[in-house]
């Protein structure tokens, strides 16, 4: 009789001292969370080398999409129309190949119709806003500033 007055009153006390611990979203304030990635919409516009310098600053990269399902949540959920904005796509000057800043392959595009024109001067590449083009890519001038998307990865290239 003791013993089980003993464990209740021990079953009390530990419940009522040990609550269980508060969940906190795995993202820096501002992000917001999806599977091992946390993305961010910067609205105050950058050159796309500026851009990707503040999200390295943050712990990031300018955001690699890596397959349709992120394309979908970059476009619906962190662009939401707001912007014609960076992502973290760049052609090479030395062979023209398109890479992500983070170490990516790509894997996945979503070119706009025409795209990318790889006009002479145009190598980095936005996500467009606009109704009819909504979420598709385009290379433009690396030196027009616009917002940006960071992105800050638990998944490691390899
Ligand atoms: C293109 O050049 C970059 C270095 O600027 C290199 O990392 C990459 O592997 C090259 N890609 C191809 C397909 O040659
Ligand atoms: C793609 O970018 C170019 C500027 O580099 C711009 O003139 C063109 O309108 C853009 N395409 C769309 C569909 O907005
Ligand atoms: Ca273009």
């Amino acid at each position: 009789m003791f013993f089980i007055l003993l464990s209740t009153l021990l079953l009390f006390c530990c419940i009522s001292i040990n609550p269980p611990p508060p969940t906190h979203s795995p993202c820096p304030s501002g992000y917001i969370s999806w599977y091992l990635n946390c993305y961010k919409l910067v609205e105050e516009a950058a050159t796309w080398d500026a851009a990707q310098t503040a999200c390295a600053k943050a712990g990031g990269n300018l955001a690699s999409i890596d397959m349709s399902y992120d394309q979908a949540f970059v476009a619906g959920v962190v662009l939401q129309g707001k912007a014609d904005a960076w992502i973290g796509l760049k052609r090479k000057v030395q062979n023209g190949s398109y890479m992500w800043t983070d170490g990516w392959p790509v894997f996945f595009t979503q070119w706009g119709p025409g795209e990318p024109s790889n006009l002479e001067g145009e190598g980095c590449v936005s996500m467009h806003a606009s109704y009819f083009f909504h979420g598709t890519w385009n290379d433009t001038k690396c030196s027009d500033p616009k917002p940006y998307i960071c992105k800050i990865s638990k998944a490691i290239p390899h």
